[in-house]
């Protein structure tokens, strides 16, 4: 589990190197920048619960059957098993935006996740439509310019969208 910094000074280990200025150019530049980072972080945990429930209901409002009788969402245990999956995505994703890394969300949550589903039945790609969901409505919140000192945020809010693509990416 690997954290912006701790990846380029593994990185540099590998290669017996010194860290390069590029390097240390592009570390200060994202703590110049972590206000914008914390912030992100905030909002989208502190909107965690409507982001899923959102996306959920979206997604079944989209996907019918995974709701009606036989569907990979019905029965409230599946329905519960569903919402728990969007949220421990979610939060993996919050873990990568604060560390400036996707190690912890690629270690620790994405490895193997497709192979699950698929072993469960699960729709992979009905979870990845979930997922794209979940990026639409952090990005807006992130993005929402009221109540927050303005700035620009849109690489952040790039490195974002990268995060939710790749969980996308892994299960569909
Ligand atoms: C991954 N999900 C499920 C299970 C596991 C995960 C390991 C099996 C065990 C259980 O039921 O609890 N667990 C989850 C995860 C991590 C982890 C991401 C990462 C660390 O440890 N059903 C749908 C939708 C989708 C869905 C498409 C978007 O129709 C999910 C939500 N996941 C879903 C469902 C089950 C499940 C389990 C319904 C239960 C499947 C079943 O028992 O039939």
């Amino acid at each position: 589990m690997f954290d912006a910094f701790t990846k380029v000074v593994s990185q540099a280990d590998a290669r017996g190197e010194y860290l390069a200025a590029s390097q240390l150019d592009a570390l200060s530049a994202m703590v110049a920048e972590s206000n914008k980072r914390m912030d992100a972080v905030n909002r989208i945990t502190g909107n965690s619960s409507a982001i899923v429930a959102n996306a959920a209901r979206s997604l079944f409002a989209d996907q019918p059957q995974l709701i009606a009788p036989g569907g990979n969402a019905y029965t409230s245990r599946r329905m519960a098993a569903c919402l728990r999956d969007m949220e421990i995505i979610l939060r993996y994703v919050t873990y990568a935006i604060f560390s400036g890394d996707a190690s912890a969300l690629e270690d620790r949550c994405l490895n193997g996740l497709r192979e699950t589903y698929v072993a469960l039945g699960t729709p992979g790609a009905s979870v990845a439509v979930g997922v794209q969901k979940m990026k639409e409505a952090a990005l807006a919140i992130v993005g929402d310019t009221n109540g927050i000192t303005k700035g620009d945020c849109s690489s952040l809010m790039s490195e974002i969208g990268t995060y939710f693509d790749r969980a996308a990416a892994a299960v569909a």
